[in-house]
């Protein structure tokens, strides 16, 4: 196209390589420019990747890998004496990575965004989408907003660990979660292009990285349905990330960011979006993301969209702290529905809490950072909790209700130290 107005040709989906990976499977990894990292790791020595489908670089310091995924380590935030080498924003090299299955290599100069369905005007079928090149979607108006990814099983690990309730899938603790600048067209804006119509119900994008298979199914590409109502409200079809394009694992050449929502609604690598005047259903709003289990509805509760209020300290998990000496402990709060309003601190396991003074102007969608001081005298272990409360008046509970998947773990989190 290459003249912002949708042509209507018909191409294949945008060529989809796979890294490239040595007789090893490892590969080349590029240098960091980073304090915390090692001084002895060279530049294009070949280690082994942590974690085989995610293309960047996984230094220990930066990241815990679970499986397909690379979980963020609170403490990576901060320096070894305390400094915060991580401002608002996560950079993309530290940013966690939550993979279904890899990270696709996809050309930027072949790949095109091919929109198709009843909810366009003539009802254009798959094979006869109104398609938009890479340029097409840059020479429109574009937006920045200032946005979390979190995945709705951030915090997962608690369940079992503070709740003694056993859930499958990735056992995350609070690194599940990132907040970046994205830049982008407004979904809104393109859907108008590609003709949208009154009659349309739900969109449903769709991702160019491998099919899904999980216990012996083929689910498809990873796509999840979203009601109009949110896709021409705030969503985002970003290709900056940081004022960088997007990198292949953060959804190269463009992604979906979809504010306050559960992470699996922000496709990556979005290829097609199927826009339908009736309701849309994939695996992903049917089988998974929603939640089941005792007091949830008998065929799961409806498709999770909104996330719900948790809080983080920037301290690893038995972290040692000197007796008798002033510390300001550091964290991040935030929530899917309002600015956070108000974060308190216990140091006491619970049974007083001190309010944390905020050091960010609160705001939907993303983390406010906080702090406090504390001046522990006592040695041996002790338990430091952080509870947010935002505008809407949502606040974090001492228990999160049970679901079967473990989703939207929202409790008071339990943080060990030491006090020696
Ligand atoms: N195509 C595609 N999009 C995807 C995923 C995926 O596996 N494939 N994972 C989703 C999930 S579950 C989350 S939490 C976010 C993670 O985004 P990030 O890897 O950039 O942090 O991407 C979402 N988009
Ligand atoms: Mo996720």
């Amino acid at each position: 196209m290459g003249s912002g107005a949708p042509s209507g040709r018909c191409h294949p989906d945008g060529a989809v390589r796979m890294p490239p990976r040595s007789a090893t499977g490892a590969v080349a990894v590029p240098a960091l420019a980073a304090p915390v990292l090692a001084p002895g790791r060279a530049a294009a020595e070949e280690v082994p990747r942590p974690v085989p489908g995610i293309v960047k670089p996984l230094p220990a310091e930066w990241f815990v890998p679970r499986g397909t995924n690379a979980e963020m380590r609170w403490e990576s935030l901060r320096g070894a004496d305390g400094e915060a080498v991580v401002g608002r924003r996560v950079p993309v090299e530290r940013f966690f990575v939550r993979n279904h299955t890899s990270t696709p290599l996809i050309d930027p100069a072949s790949w095109r965004l091919r929109l198709f369905g009843s909810g366009l005007r003539g009802a254009p079928a798959r094979e006869r989408a109104v398609e938009f090149a890479l340029e097409d979607l840059r020479a429109l108006p574009s937006t920045r907003i200032d946005a979390l990814i979190e995945c709705a099983g951030n915090g997962r690990g608690y369940y079992s660990r503070q709740q003694h309730q056993s859930v499958p899938g990735t056992p995350w603790t609070l690194g599940g979660v990132g907040s970046a600048s994205w830049r982008g067209v407004r979904l809104a804006e393109v859907l108008r292009a590609a003709g949208l119509t009154d009659g349309a119900m739900d969109v449903l994008p769709s991702g160019l990285d491998p099919d899904y298979v999980a216990g012996g199914v083929n689910y498809g590409p990873v796509r999840r349905p979203l009601p109009i109502a949110k896709a021409l409200d705030d969503v985002l079809l970003a290709f900056e990330m940081n004022g960088e394009p997007l990198t292949p694992d953060h959804g190269a050449p463009v992604r979906l960011v979809v504010p306050g929502w559960v992470g699996i609604a922000s496709i990556k690598w979005v290829g097609g979006i199927e826009v339908a005047d009736h309701p849309l259903h994939s695996p992903w709003n049917t089988d998974f993301y929603r939640m089941f289990g005792p007091g949830h509805p008998p065929g799961g509760g409806d498709p999770l969209t909104v996330q719900v209020v948790k809080s983080a300290f920037e301290l690893a998990e038995g972290a040692v702290l000197e007796a008798g000496r002033e510390h300001r402990l550091h964290g991040r709060s935030w929530s899917g529905t309002a600015p956070v309003h108000r974060v308190e601190v216990s140091t006491d396991g619970g049974r007083s809490w001190r309010r944390a003074e905020l050091h960010d102007e609160p705001r939907a969608h993303d983390w406010t950072r906080w702090s406090i001081g504390w001046r522990p005298e006592r040695p041996g272990r002790h338990e430091l909790r952080a509870r947010a409360t935002d505008r809407r008046g949502d606040t974090q509970p001492d228990t999160a209700g049970f679901n079967r998947e473990g989703y939207l773990f929202g409790a008071v989190v339990a943080h060990p130290v030491t006090v020696a």
